[in-house]
């Protein structure tokens, strides 16, 4: 049974095990006991005490006094919001209701993008969940909240463990009367690369059944095709399609002619005859500029019958000026983050907005003392995250150069800092601008912002420049990402991608133009679901579990491994989860609704001769301990 248990061992799997690997897994002995959901929360605990949490190490760390944020009191019980509307009316009357409002509507950012944009996606569902009821009582003016889909998917299962399912199920109950809303990566889920048709389909048939009210849509080379299957799928569960324009270039300027006014009112009329029931315009870098925001703006409004909804990115730090330039211009709605979660690579600042937009014809009619609460509450959140603040301080008027998305700015440069290319980011910028226009000058988002990233920091490590690439004689070695996306594996841009480079990448083989999922076969959901709980030895696995294995299949069986060893560690402070406890220290954690864990760390013992530490704790009363291998 142990070499039976080592073999599906998801570390193993992944290859990431070490000698010690067998000295640090105890569940690979637990043939038949199972530990109880406390032991194992007290594992887990014991573990990060001793040993301290992968991530966080090396970084910098809270202050030792710093609180447990406190959400603010609810006013009342949840006012009739729009998703009381999608409920009563349906998708269309919710737009119909759009394009009636004077007032501009907002949706807050701050529980998806805001994140994922400052703190490299690393915010807890615990963090979301508690100023979730706040947000329904006392915000019900809210167009919506983005709170699911993007990078937040797996980054909980990889990085946080915790199931991002369960996060959508409570914040979705949490918010009975406000639209929740989601990013989809069109085809490419929420991954990197195009799934199949019936995995696309079930994704989002399952995210609409557990509490997402508002799709958007996009496609990371702009190719309407490619976004059919996932547009049709949300249409088909009754909510909310917002079909979305990616924004690229300039269209006010001559020189980058490809990316115009006609192009996108072009693309825009395209979704709308898709079905879409809002046009979303989607400027993941920042790059609409306030006079071409009220050009485009005003073209759209003038072109379709849908409303507009606008995001934008803060990182020039003119992102306000193009929201109110677009207000001006008859934007419907548009995307904000509460102050602490506002401004960089993130979105501008919603109370900002509200301010500037007060007796004007398009007040927005929100609360600022209520948003003021909230806002404090998200600014003691933050606190806790240190350990995944950039260095990044400052708006950058470089993004006008490299035109990278607001996820991949800070990203890219940490991933400089771990090359030791950190001093030479002004040419990994030059290069990433470069390596776009060697491409023929596509809409650079996940996934494509990531190729071409992989592809820069290739050429500048390698000290390559964009002739160098291009010179037939000279052999070059691309990334792997590279040479998927000019097989047509991502789809196809404008115009396709340019011979030159195609051939160079490609040598003598064909590339495929057709939409990736026209070829890719349909999977087998029920054996997918029978090999899953083949590999977790039986345990049973509901329909989330499986999508989640779908989109990631290594990341979720190394959690659910973890999960069985640590149990539900997502109901753990956030100050806990990083950082273990002090002794004397006291929390409380809610595994269930009603069954609270009362834990306090009594004392942590010396390291004996089989290299264990023996944690003492208190739980519940009872005294406890438990030991854990230390391997600092
Ligand atoms: C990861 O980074 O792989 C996910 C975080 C959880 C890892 C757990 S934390 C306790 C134990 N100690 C480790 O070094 N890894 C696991
Ligand atoms: C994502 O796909 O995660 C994005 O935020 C793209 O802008
Ligand atoms: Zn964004």
């Amino acid at each position: 049974a142990f070499v039976e248990n080592l073999l599906k061992h998801p570390t193993f799997l992944n290859n990431q095990y070490t000698t010690k690997f067998i000295d640090e897994t105890p569940e690979l002995f637990q043939f038949t006991k199972r530990r109880d959901r406390g032991t194992k929360v007290l594992t887990y605990i014991a573990d990060i005490t001793v040993n301290g949490h992968p991530e966080t190490a090396g970084r910098a760390k809270p202050p030792s006094d710093l609180k447990d944020p406190r959400p603010p009191a609810l006013r009342g019980d949840p006012a009739p919001g729009t998703k009381t509307l999608l409920d009563e009316k349906g998708a269309k009357a919710v737009a119909d209701w759009m394009l009636a409002q004077d007032r501009l509507l907002l949706t807050d950012t701050t529980m998806r993008d805001g994140h994922q944009s400052l703190l490299a996606t690393r915010m807890r569902s615990i963090d979301m969940i508690k100023v979730a009821p706040a947000y329904a009582a006392n915000l019900p003016g809210l167009f919506s909240v983005e709170c699911w889909g993007g990078a937040t998917f797996d980054v909980a299962y990889r990085f946080l463990q915790e199931c991002p399912w369960q996060r959508l199920r409570d914040l979705r109950r949490a918010m009975p009367n406000l639209l929740t809303q989601m990013l989809l990566r069109a085809s490419n889920g929420v991954g990197y690369t195009n799934y199949p048709d019936n995995v696309v389909q079930e994704f989002v048939r399952q995210a609409a059944e557990t509490g997402v009210d508002v799709f958007r849509v996009f496609d990371s080379l702009n190719w309407v095709e490619n976004m059919r299957v996932a547009m049709d799928a949300v249409i088909d569960s009754g909510k909310i399609c917002e079909g979305t324009i990616c924004y690229t270039g300039d269209i006010l300027d001559p020189d980058r002619a490809k990316y115009d006014l006609k192009y996108y009112v072009g693309m825009a009329k395209d979704l709308q005859a898709a079905g879409a029931h809002i046009l979303g315009l989607k400027d993941m870098a920042g790059l609409l500029k306030p006079q071409a925001a009220r050009v485009l703006v005003k073209a759209l409004k003038d072109e379709l019958d849908i409303p507009v909804h606008f995001h934008t990115h803060d990182t020039g730090g003119i992102a306000g000026a193009s929201i109110l330039a677009a207000a001006d211009a008859g934007v419907d709605a548009a995307d904000a983050a509460m102050d602490a979660f506002s401004g960089n690579t993130s979105q501008p600042t919603l109370g900002s907005i509200v301010e500037a937009l007060r007796f004007t014809e398009r007040d927005t009619g929100l609360d600022m003392e209520v948003i003021r609460e909230i806002s404090d509450y998200w600014e003691a959140v933050r606190q806790h995250y240190v350990a995944f603040e950039s260095a990044q301080q400052a708006p950058s008027s470089e993004v006008y150069l490299h035109e990278m998305p607001g996820g991949q700015f800070t990203n890219l440069k940490a991933q400089a800092r771990s090359l030791g290319l950190e001093d030479r980011w002004p040419e990994i910028a030059r290069t990433y601008a470069d390596v776009n226009q060697m491409f023929g000058d596509i809409v650079k988002v996940t996934p494509s912002s990531k190729v071409v990233g992989d592809m820069a920091l290739m050429m500048v490590s390698q000290g390559l420049t964009r002739a160098d690439v291009e010179d037939p004689m000279k052999d070059v070695a691309f990334p792997d990402s590279v040479v998927d996306m000019m097989r047509g594996n991502l789809g196809q841009p404008p115009g396709g991608f340019p011979k030159k480079i195609l051939r160079k990448v490609l040598k003598d083989e064909d590339p495929n133009t057709e939409r990736p999922g026209a070829h890719l076969p349909p999977v087998d959901l029920e054996a997918a679901h029978k090999e899953v709980v083949d590999l977790l030895e039986g345990k049973n696995i509901d329909n989330e579990d499986l999508n989640g294995y779908l989109m990631y299949p290594k990341v979720f069986l190394d959690y659910m491994g973890r999960h069985r060893t640590y149990g539900p560690v997502r109901t753990l402070p956030t100050r806990t989860f990083f950082y273990g406890m002090e002794p004397g220290e006291e929390i409380s954690a809610e595994i269930d609704p009603g069954k609270i864990l009362e834990i306090r760390l009594q004392a942590v013992g010396e390291t004996d001769e089989k290299g264990e530490v023996k944690v003492f704790f208190e739980l519940n009363g009872q005294p406890r301990s438990i030991r854990v291998p230390d391997r600092k």
